[in-house]
């Protein structure tokens, strides 16, 4: 039986993970935490499509193409989460049809003011921030649960 598709979706400046302020997001590559996430999808049951993007429209389409062909999203939308009417669109799309996981390594909550808006969060069922990159399984877990494969 086919595993379920989970879109694993990173935005802006997180395929600078590991070289960016290591003291605010660590030392592990978009590699290593792509890797997590297809050992986690492994664990799970599920099929993960992990893909990065440093452009608002990139991830638009890729959330529009999308559609009627994953059964979950994990998004690290970057500083996209605090700024995106056009991505908070794209995931108004699957109209609650899918789970939908928000994901951040830090906490932008108790950052600075411009990050603590997010146009994720109200799509989201579930919101893992300030875990470092092991928010991602986390998500994945969760995901996995929701679609009643753990
Ligand atoms: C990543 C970013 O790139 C920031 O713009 C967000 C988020 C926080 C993170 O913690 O993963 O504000």
């Amino acid at each position: 039986m086919p595993r379920p598709v989970v879109l694993v979706l990173n935005g802006p400046n997180l395929n600078m993970l590991g070289v960016r302020e290591p003291e605010i997001y660590g030392t592990q590559t978009l590699d290593d935490v792509e890797q997590m996430c297809r050992d986690a999808a492994d664990r799970l049951g599920l099929d993960v499509d992990c893909r990065q993007s440093n452009h608002e429209g990139e991830m638009v389409t890729w959330i529009q193409n999308s559609f009627g062909r994953i059964s979950g999203l994990v998004i690290n939308a970057g500083a996209y989460t605090h700024t995106s009417i056009a991505i908070h669109d794209a995931l108004k799309l699957y109209g609650g049809a899918i789970p939908i996981a928000e994901v951040h390594i830090t906490d932008p909550k108790t950052r600075e003011k411009f990050r603590h808006f997010s146009y994720i969060e109200e799509l989201a069922f579930a919101r893992y921030a300030g875990h470092g990159v092991m928010g991602y399984v986390r998500a994945l877990e969760a995901l996995a649960e929701r679609l009643g494969k753990m």
